[in-house]
């Protein structure tokens, strides 16, 4: 079915008691006196003995409490990863119950790998969007993985391509980590309407502000006054101060008081939303420019991130937001918003290989906390975890 496509797109004691006391009695009183010291020495020694012995028991608690302390904490860590690790899973439940129990149910009806079930396999791939040129590149790569390592059991297949993939989306990214280090930081917040950058900002701002960061928001989005609202409100739950103007402000302006606050209030983290409406690409392009020059002009000693948000749900759509995004502007990451509320999140392996733009952050909710840092390999471990 993918053939004609596919054509198209080939392409880490010591005891020194030795101190031997030799005592020469020469008087009883002095004998006496001797054996008094002797005594007292005794006593003095058990004492220091008892003394040595509490030190030692105060010292083995200390080390029990701290060593109580210690487990105490990675538990607390392992808890927190496996806290996160179920939320992805859950997250990520209809994309996983649609892709991973297809390819299960496509490896169990064979009994040999053949080009048959490489094809049948593309198709899930495609259908999940991941995009068909990386398919091609994901299903050759593991054709010549199965001929490789000599596989023969269609059940071992799984495995094979849940690496393949892991490579594939690592390969053209350096990181997955937003820049946000070393503050003072900026963080462009951009994307077409309605697909969460609002959101996207609150959530941020309050997990930034919870690891002990000074984060202050410019309203960049000066479209609507529901805008500056949805965003004061957000910042309100997050208890982040919000910079903004009236409605129908130049969002340029915005941006440049956003960064004279910043300054003023040493704040590490200045998040900025913008307004996402495309008319066409020129205007998108001289708007999203202006900013840039305030930004540059005023900020120019800060990290700069410009975080393209997309709505996973919209599928290849949002890859052809990527594009356009990528032609008019320096795009450093992608926060990939709505992944609970797709089967198709597939399009994380488009966007990270086919336009090697990192995936920095993902929603899997609409609650404040319902936003997670991007790691591929959770990622596709989670996508692939069977229930
Ligand atoms: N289920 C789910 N909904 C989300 C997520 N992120 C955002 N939303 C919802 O998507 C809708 C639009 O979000 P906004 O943050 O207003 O989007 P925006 O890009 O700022 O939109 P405009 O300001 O109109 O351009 C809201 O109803 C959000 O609750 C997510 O990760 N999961
Ligand atoms: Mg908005």
């Amino acid at each position: 079915m993918f053939k004609k496509l596919k054509s198209i797109f080939k392409g880490k004691k010591e005891e020194e008691k030795s101190s031997e006391e030799e005592v020469e009695l020469i008087e009883v009183e002095e004998e006496l006196k001797v054996q008094e010291e002797v005594k007292e020495e005794i006593v003095i020694e058990d004492n220091q003995e008892e003394e040595v012995q509490e030190v030692k028991e105060i010292t083995k608690k200390e080390e029990i409490s701290e060593n109580v302390e210690e487990i105490e904490t990675v538990e607390e860590k392992e808890e927190t990863k496996l806290g996160f690790f179920d939320k992805l899973k859950k997250g990520l439940e209809k994309t996983r119950n649609n892709f991973t129990n297809q390819i299960n149910d496509i490896l169990k009806s064979y009994h040999k790998i053949d080009e048959d079930l490489f094809e049948d396999l593309e198709e899930i791939l495609i259908t999940s969007d991941v995009g068909i040129e990386t398919t091609m590149m994901i299903i050759d790569n593991l054709r010549d993985r199965v001929r490789d390592d000599r596989v023969t059991e269609p059940g071992d297949v799984m495995d094979l391509l849940k690496d393949e993939i892991k490579k594939i989306m690592n390969e053209s990214i350096e990181d997955n980590k937003i820049n946000i280090d070393p503050s003072p930081a900026v963080v462009l917040v951009v994307g077409v309407n309605g697909v969460g950058k609002t959101t996207t900002i609150g959530k941020m701002a309050n997990t930034f502000r919870k690891d002990g960061k000074k984060v202050l928001i410019a309203a960049g989005d000066t479209f609507r006054a529901a805008a500056i609202e949805q965003l004061e409100e957000w910042g309100n739950r997050a208890n982040v101060d919000i910079i903004s103007h009236k409605e129908g402000a130049d969002p340029a302006a915005v941006i440049f008081d956003g960064i004279q606050a910043a300054k003023a209030r040493k704040t590490d983290i200045l998040i900025c939303d913008t307004a996402g409406r495309l008319h066409n690409k020129s205007n998108l392009m001289n708007e999203l420019n202006k900013i840039f020059r305030v930004v540059e002009k005023e900020y120019g000693e800060a990290t700069k991130e410009v975080l393209l948000v997309l709505d996973a749900t919209t599928g290849q759509n949002a890859l052809s937001q990527a594009k356009v995004f990528k032609e008019v502007a320096n795009i450093t990451g992608i926060a990939l918003t709505k992944l609970d509320g797709t089967a198709k999140g597939g399009v994380v392996i488009a966007l990270q290989s086919g336009m090697g733009i990192p995936i920095k952050l993902i929603g899997v909710g609409e609650g404040i906390d319902d936003l997670q840092p991007f790691d591929t390999n959770d990622f596709v471990e989670a996508m692939f975890q069977r229930q």
